[in-house]
Order: C-alpha cells, then sequence, then structure tokens
C-alpha cells in the first residue's frame, strides 16, 4: 500500500501519476478537508473534488480543478438573482456539490460520502478525507482582515498579505481508522507537492495522524511544490515568505525535516542538492512539473524507484 497526503492540483497530479503507475488499488490519497466551506447551502471539499475528478479522468485540464467540458448556466442564473459568483461552480461540478451536501445532511460521514461518490466515478484508489469533524482553514491577513480560505484563496486571489492561519476546529479532529489503518500498512508515504502550510499541514495537524507517520518505518518522501523560488500553482511561496521561511526547496526541506526522510527537487534547483542532503535528508533531482500525464506516470516511477 502506498499512502500519499495531498491537497488540490499539484497533488492530485502526482496521485494519479501513482495510480497509473501501481495497481489503483494499492494506492490511498489522504486528503486536505481544511478548505471545506459552504456556498449558497452546498457543502463544497475543493481538494477532494480536485482529487476525485483527477484520478476519474475527467478533470478540466486547464484549470486543475473543475469538470473538463463544464458549463456555467446555474452560475449564470444565480447572478441573474443578484448574488455574487466568485466561486466558480461549472454545472457538473454543482452536482457533486448537491450530492454530498443531501449524503452528509443524511448522516454519513465525510469518508462514506467520499468513498460513494469516487466509487461512483469508476475511482480505484481510495480516497479517504484527513478526517470527520469539520476544519476550516482561517488567513489573518496582515491588514486585519479575516478570511476563510476559498475567500483570500479564489475571491482575493490569494493578494491579501497573509500574517497568521489558524485551523479551526483542528483540536476536535481525529485520525479515522481508515486512515490510521492506510498509514500502518504504507509501505510508503508520499508528501505531494502541495502547499506544506495551508493543504500538508492542516493533514499533519489531525490528533493521530503525524503520530502514526512517525511511527512508521516506510520510506516517507516529499515532493518540492517550490521550484526555482516560487510555487507551482497558489500563495505557498508568498505565505512562506510572509511568514519567515526561505522560499526555496531548501526551505521547504526545513519544514519536512524529522517528518520525511527524503525530498524531491527540480533540476532547476540542483545546485541545492548538497545543502539539502547536509540537513540529513536522501535527496533526488529530476524534473518535477507535471504539464502531462506523461510527466505525472515518470515523476510517480522515479519516486517509487527511490
Ligand atoms: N480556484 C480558483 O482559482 N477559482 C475558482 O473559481 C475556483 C472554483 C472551484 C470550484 C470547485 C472546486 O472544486 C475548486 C475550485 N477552485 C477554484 C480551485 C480551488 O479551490 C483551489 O485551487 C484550491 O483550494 C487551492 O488548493
Ligand atoms: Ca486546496
Amino acid at each position: 500500500m502506498i499512502v500519499a497526503l495531498a491537497g488540490g492540483v499539484g497533488g492530485a497530479k502526482l496521485a494519479h501519476g501513482l495510480a497509473l503507475s501501481i495497481p489503483p488499488e494499492d494506492l490511498t490519497v489522504v486528503i486536505n478537508t481544511a478548505d471545506d466551506f459552504r456556498l449558497y447551502g452546498l457543502y463544497i471539499s475543493p481538494d477532494i473534488d480536485t482529487v476525485m475528478y483527477t484520478l476519474a479522468g475527467i478533470a478540466n485540464p486547464q484549470t486543475g480543478w473543475g469538470v473538463q467540458g463544464d458549463t456555467t448556466n446555474a452560475l449564470e442564473m444565480i447572478a441573474r438573482y443578484g448574488r455574487d459568483t466568485w466561486f466558480l461552480i461549472g454545472d457538473r461540478d454543482l452536482a457533486t456539490h448537491v450530492l454530498r451536501t443531501e449524503l452528509l445532511s443524511s448522516g454519513r460521514t465525510i469518508t462514506q460520502v467520499t468513498s460513494e461518490l469516487a466509487t461512483a466515478l469508476g475511482v480505484r484508489s481510495k480516497l479517504l478525507p484527513m478526517c470527520n469533524e469539520p476544519v476550516s482553514t482561517t488567513i489573518f491577513a496582515t491588514d486585519g482582515r479575516v478570511l476563510e480560505f476559498q475567500e483570500y484563496f479564489v475571491r482575493y486571489r490569494h493578494e491579501p498579505e497573509v500574517a497568521r492561519v489558524e485551523f479551526a476546529g483542528i483540536d476536535r479532529a481525529q485520525a479515522t481508522q481508515e486512515v490510521l489503518a492506510a498509514i500502518r500498512s504504507a509501505e510508503f508515504i508520499v508528501f505531494c507537492p502541495s502547499n506544506p502550510f495551508v493543504s500538508i499541514g492542516p493533514i499533519l495537524n489531525v490528533r493521530g495522524i503525524r503520530g502514526a507517520i512517525d511511527a512508521s518505518s516506510a520510506p516517507k518522501v516529499a515532493v518540492s511544490p517550490i521550484v526555482g523560488g516560487s510555487a507551482i500553482k497558489g500563495p505557498a511561496a508568498d505565505m512562506m515568505r510572509s511568514m519567515g521561511f526561505e522560499v526555496s526547496p531548501l526551505g521547504i526541506a526545513k519544514y519536512y525535516r524529522g517528518i520525511v526522510n527524503g525530498i524531491v527537487i527540480d533540476n532547476i534547483d540542483a545546485d541545492l542538492e548538497e545543502n539539502v542532503r547536509s540537513l540529513g535528508l536522501s535527496v533526488l533531482v529530476t524534473n518535477t512539473i507535471m504539464n502531462t500525464v506523461e510527466d505525472r506516470q515518470r515523476l510517480a516511477r522515479e519516486l517509487l524507484a527511490f
């Protein structure tokens, strides 16, 4: 069993590469749910959906999130009612939010709901939300604003400078039996190239998960989401800077030191290899940019060999 910890787009791409390189049933993806939120009364779980659509082969290839070929009729109608439509929900994507919300209100856990939806879409790997309790990433901006993660990220295009991040509800969150069993049986644990603070961070902060990872004797490898001094996607670089971290794969290595045994950095950052190695980590230097499905699979295969 391989366990991959993942956030949204970057995590989904590598998880897809892994699912194509091993029997897909042998992959479990533990997914961040701290960016989940409610909109128009619907429960939206962006990182679960991004991983689910990607592994189902129906993700929008331009954005990495949302459904390929989706239309926006429902959202246009919502706009006609005078409502703000800053979060682009496609018509097909909307169906997922409607059913998830219905299944959750019938008393099922997010773990059960995710399993039902993913199975229906033909996903054979196991997709596990990091926990069943609600956790909500709250961004405290340096200008005093307090924002939900999607508001910060999408509505305000991750422009506000981040002073502090809080995972509201994390104290009540507990690792599920499914997540603990997956980590215990893992032969390899991959930290996908997702934002270490707001995607992997919440997962590691769920009670029981960090302990289970530490107790595992499986090799643990992180793929750096920072390539050549900037984030492949999203605000990881700005966040690292404003929180006093070095914006480089070395900064990522320092963040994950003590948790992982190895790190994968991009060819562009090859000059940092020795510095990272001197932290006591094994290093794989390769092309980490995943533009095509072949890239995902190649990186996954190199990771498995490493
Ligand atoms: N990201 C955007 O930048 N703009 C959007 O309008 C947007 C809509 C959206 C709808 C459904 C979904 O599952 C994801 C969506 N995302 C959107 C992606 C997303 O929420 C972020 O990329 C991640 O949360 C950051 O990791
Ligand atoms: Ca996310």
